[in-house]
């Protein structure tokens, strides 16, 4: 599969990693757009949040409980934006479930 993140994953792609455990990568979006811009991502291939389903869940759980630990070790004390792009109206551009860690600064209070 020509997938970008699976690439990212297999170290074929390099990235700059803040977390990884045997479901999970996390690593640095390459155009932030917050002064931490973390994407946090499963390691099984699933390509957007529109695919999940009961089989495929665990992982998301998984990530659900590492973005605390990444954010508390980015120091995110103040606060931070989870977002997950699914599909063309959302403008997701990368097609492998991500979830973007944003803060570091006062985000907008507009999300769309
Ligand atoms: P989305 O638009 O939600 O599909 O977000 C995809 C994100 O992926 C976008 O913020 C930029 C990031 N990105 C794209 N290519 C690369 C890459 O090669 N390396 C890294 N670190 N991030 C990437």
């Amino acid at each position: 599969m020509d997938c970008l993140f699976c690439k990212i994953i297999s170290g074929e792609i390099p990235s700059t990693k803040v977390y990884e455990d045997e479901l999970v990568y996390a690593f640095r979006d390459i155009n932030p757009q917050a002064p931490t811009h973390i994407l946090v991502i499963p390691k099984a291939h699933v390509a957007s949040a529109n695919e999940i389903t009961e089989e495929n869940s665990a992982v998301v759980a998984r990530i659900f409980e590492v973005i605390p630990k990444i954010a508390a070790a980015e120091g995110l004390s103040g606060g931070f934006r989870v977002v997950s792009n699914a599909g063309a109206d959302a403008c997701q551009s990368v097609h492998h479930l991500h979830f973007h860690i944003l803060g570091g600064k006062q985000l907008s209070d507009q999300m769309a």
